[in-house]
């Protein structure tokens, strides 16, 4: 017997205002209620479809409920779903050697979240200054670049220079310094013997997706090595595939020592991340020194297992690379026409919009209205990163919808 999809008793509007009074405002979502999704596709409540141009910030790179990852995830879920790492589980193994080849380095660190991979490399980082590279005692820096997204914990807005993502949650851990991105004279300079490791995106994702200049992760890649500190990769959101590549460092062909995946790793059905690093530095970790309930369990590494698979071939990487050709001459044939300028790479773009049509919320919600999802990041700059999976009739049709809000300033 099919069972019939559980609909929801209640209509959009009234989930929304149900939410209210009880659901903390931390966000401001557009007035959608989806209820179903496949692929680059939801439906709300009342049945409206959207195209998902968001994909969950980048973690529904392989669309909603990929069928190979929604698979992995059933066979798991009627077989173990969590043991903690007390005790080995049969999955573990496999997710860590895959995620190991799959960037090139030699050790993982299972986590769930984006932030607590980040919160670990800190960590990681600061006991390898002081257990390998002889930094003194509680005196190692971390260098970070300015307009920096990397998470939401206290340790981490204490390096962010958003306000909005600071203002009321002090006192702030100290032991950070900002420079400018990509500016590689301004890092070497704020580099010293103190210094554990730079961390940074290789696209700032927050930011607006703000691509670097060619040669600057070459650059922090050589300086780092020349000084004897760490390159962290922050590829939470620029990684697999997003950009057209496993990993968006490889544009440049750089290697880091560290590389930060979350998001898409969990295939937008579980929270998975990971630290992924050089023999040297992961091993630092002894047992009891760090840990989480939840990191490496049985089915993220089942799903996460699954994700590496689906990369393994390439076709997802090449997917974004061609699909990204169509987004960038979509782009491109409307500066002047509503979008003043725009960076993108892959299936990733942000995109500046004309001010005086409206903020980035105005044609977030004008999209909506026409079918659209998409996420303002800042000011009048829209993020487009739909599914990888996107089709290039669909892809087409955002573009066109989106010169249509544009010119009609439908709003
Ligand atoms: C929100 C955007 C924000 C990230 C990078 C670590 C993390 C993220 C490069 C932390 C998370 C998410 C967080 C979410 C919205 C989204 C986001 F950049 F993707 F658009 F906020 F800036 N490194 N980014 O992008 O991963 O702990 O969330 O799993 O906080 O509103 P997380």
């Amino acid at each position: 017997m099919t069972v019939a999809p559980s609909r929801s008793l209640r209509s959009s509007a009234e989930l929304i205002r149900a939410e209210e009074p009880v659901l903390a405002h931390n966000y401001h979502p557009l007035p959608v209620v989806v209820a179903r999704a496949e692929g680059a596709w939801v439906e709300d409540v009342e049945g409206r479809r959207y195209l998902d141009m968001l994909a969950g910030y980048s973690a529904l790179n392989f669309g909603h409920r990929h069928p190979a990852l929604i698979e992995a995830a059933h066979r798991q879920l009627d077989q173990l779903t969590l043991t903690s790492r007390a005790f080995h589980n049969d999955r573990l193994a496999a997710f860590a050697e895959s995620v190991a080849a799959l960037t090139g380095l030699d050790m993982v660190l299972p986590m769930n979240t984006g932030a607590e991979a980040v919160e670990s490399a800190v960590k990681v980082a600061r006991k390898w200054a002081y257990e390998v590279k002889g930094v003194p005692a509680d005196r190692a820096t971390i260098v970070v670049a300015a307009d920096n997204f990397h998470g939401r914990t206290t340790t981490i807005v204490s390096f962010s220079t958003d306000e909005s993502a600071r203002a009321g949650f002090g006192p702030f851990t100290p032991g950070f310094r900002v420079v400018p991105y990509n500016d590689l004279a301004a890092l070497e300079a704020a580099i010293d013997e103190t210094t554990a490791a730079v961390l940074i995106e290789p696209i700032q994702g927050e930011a607006g997706v703000v691509i670097p200049d060619d040669g600057y992760l070459r650059g922090v890649r050589e300086l780092t090595a020349r000084t004897g500190c760490l390159f962290i990769a922050d590829e939470i959101q620029s990684g697999l595939g997003r950009t057209g590549r496993t990993l968006a460092v490889e544009h440049e062909d750089v290697v880091p020592d560290v590389v930060l995946l979350g998001k898409a790793l969990g295939g937008g059905i579980v929270p998975v991340s990971a630290v992924v690093a050089r023999r040297e530095v992961l091993q630092v970790l002894r047992p009891g020194e760090h840990g989480s309930t939840f990191g490496g369990n049985p089915l993220a590494a089942a799903v996460g297992s699954a994700v590496v698979e689906l990369l393994e071939t390439g076709e997802f990487q090449r997917r974004a690379q061609e699909a990204g050709v169509l987004l960038r001459d979509g782009l491109s044939a409307l500066v002047g026409k509503g979008v003043r300028g725009f960076r993108a790479r892959g299936l990733w773009a942000g995109v500046d919009i004309d001010p005086a049509i409206g903020t980035g919320r105005e044609i977030s919600e004008s999209l909506m209205r026409e079918g659209i999802l998409v996420k303002d990041t800042h000011g009048s700059t829209i993020r487009l990163a739909p599914p990888l999976t996107i089709t290039n009739e669909d892809l087409r049709m955002a573009l066109s919808t989106l010169e249509t809000v544009l010119r009609t300033g439908s709003l």
